[in-house]
């Protein structure tokens, strides 16, 4: 059985982490799914919105840690491997081409979300937890450091003082603590978590995409972007948003009282 799976429906291309006996932890192997996956999302038209999720109890337990075997790699003289270099080839790429998407990615986190998972996880634009979830920086249980974006995402969703603390003791985080703190957009009852980011990802893919994928930008580009270059970034989305048949259709259905019909 392939290591992710992918099914387009209803204009949602829905990935799904299939190594439910390892808790969907990261392969080489389903990088390259991912990479496959990633490829649909971008080039497909017929995809205007993605959910990720995961198969079985866990969402993602993060880099497959049986991939390396330090006692025999210590024997042969070939530790320390390049630790980085994993995340340059497979987990740098696929954070970047899922935050540069100009559709919405919703992730449904189903069971634990822990090390590179948890990141992964955060790196969606809407992000749904099932109550019983933690979230795990787990990095620091190993002798590593947070990946996958961590570093960036904790101190701007929930401020340092709690993404260090996070960091520093790789302490479970809940998903109903990490919904009040802004962490993620939804902490659900675990039986609802599908229906409930399945009809989100439906409901996106049915809007103006076009402009869900500019908000996309400007919305992250506010990090890093003061005041002035902020209302310059927003006059010069709206003016591609404008130039875009959903404005006409958004508009007409209003006056017209009826629901839009965007093509995006
Ligand atoms: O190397 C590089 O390229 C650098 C990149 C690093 C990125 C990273 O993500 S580093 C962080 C790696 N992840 C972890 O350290 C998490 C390890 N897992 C855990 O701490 C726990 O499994 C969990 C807290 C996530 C869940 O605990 P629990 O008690 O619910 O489940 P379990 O019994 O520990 O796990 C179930 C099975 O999944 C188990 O296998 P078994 O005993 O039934 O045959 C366990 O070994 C396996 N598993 C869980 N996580 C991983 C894993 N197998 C391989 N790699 C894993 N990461």
């Amino acid at each position: 059985m392939a290591s992710v799976l992918t099914e387009l429906s209803d204009g949602v291309l829905e990935i799904t982490l299939n190594r439910p006996e390892r808790l969907n932890a990261f392969t080489s192997e389903m990088h390259e799914g991912l990479r496959a996956a990633m490829d649909r999302a971008e080039t497909e038209d017929a995809v205007r919105a993605v959910l990720f999720t995961g198969a079985g109890r866990g969402f993602c337990a993060g880099q497959d840690l049986g991939e390396r075997d330090p006692k025999k790699m210590i024997e042969e003289g070939t530790w320390p491997p390049d630790a980085g270099a994993g995340l340059k080839a497979n987990y740098n790429p696929l954070i970047l081409r899922l935050k540069a998407l100009p559709k919405p990615v919703i992730t449904a986190v189903n069971g634990v979300a822990a090390g590179a998972g948890a990141n992964f996880a955060l790196a969606g634009d809407i992000v749904f937890a099932a109550k019983s979830v933690k979230f795990i920086q787990a990095f620091v249980k190993i002798g590593l450091v947070p990946d996958a974006g961590g570093t960036f995402f904790l101190p701007r969703y929930i401020g340092e003082a709690r993404a260090r603390a996070l960091a520093m003791t790789g302490d479970p985080l809940s998903a109903e603590q990490a919904a009040d703190w802004g962490l993620i957009w939804k902490c659900v009852e675990d039986d609802a978590l599908m229906e409930e980011a399945r009809g989100m990802a439906r409901r996106l893919a049915c809007g103006a995409t076009h402009a869900i994928g500019l908000m996309k930008g400007a919305l992250q580009a506010s990090a890093t972007n003061d005041l002035a270059k902020k209302l310059d970034l927003e006059a010069e989305t709206k003016r591609k948003a404008g130039a875009d048949g959903d404005y006409a259709e958004g508009v007409v259905s209003f006056i017209e009282k009826r629901a839009p019909k965007f093509g995006g």
